[in-house]
């Protein structure tokens, strides 16, 4: 081997890592790309984020919103970080906000159902730490289609004080819904 190649080769080697990891950052994102399109039944998720909580808080929210191309039901929810999540729906009963655990979330085909403070949301109790803002948790959403199958949907869910981008939207006279278990 001469002197020159030998270098080359140095050379190769020294970059291959950096291209494996390039590489497989760039498959692994077709790869989900190609498997969001395959299970195109899974609904399509946008502006997801669970609120923060301060030590010692036992519960708190996730939100977003869900768009499915065929009708479906959102049934259940469950993230490691809380023991027990559930999906609920708060309403105002006279002059009382209350919320309740509900079977399943009605997403008909085409419409973006809203998960939201106030309005259904995901509940997380039991939290097993802290929450902080800036951080992600895993969330897993599980869909029923109308056959009756059930289907998974893993995310990864950012934690913030507020909703990323529609807060300022908010009217600021907007009764600030009560959310305690
Ligand atoms: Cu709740």
């Amino acid at each position: 081997m001469d002197h020159t190649r030998y270098l080359s080769l140095i050379a190769f080697v020294a970059l291959m890592p950096l291209t494996a990891v390039a590489a497989q950052n760039t498959s692994s994102a077709e790869a989900a790309a190609d498997a969001r399109s395959q299970s195109e039944p899974l609904p399509k998720v946008e502006g997801a984020w669970v609120r923060s909580s301060v030590p010692g808080q036992q519960g708190t929210g996730a939100f977003m919103k869900l768009t499915s191309r065929q009708a479906m039901q959102l049934v259940g929810v469950s993230t490691p970080v809380a023991g027990t999540a559930e999906v609920h729906e708060m309403k105002m009963q006279g002059d009382i906000m209350r919320m309740r655990q509900v079977a399943g979330v009605d997403l008909p085909a085409g419409q973006t159902v809203e998960f939201k403070p106030g309005g259904y949301h995901l509940m997380l109790m039991d939290l097993k730490q802290t929450l902080k803002p800036g951080t992600s948790v895993p969330l897993t959403l599980v869909f029923r289609d109308a056959q009756g199958t059930e289907r998974k949907l893993e995310l990864k869910v950012a934690v913030a004080t507020q909703a990323p981008a529609a807060a300022a939207a908010a009217p600021k006279d907007a009764p600030e819904p009560m959310h305690k278990h």
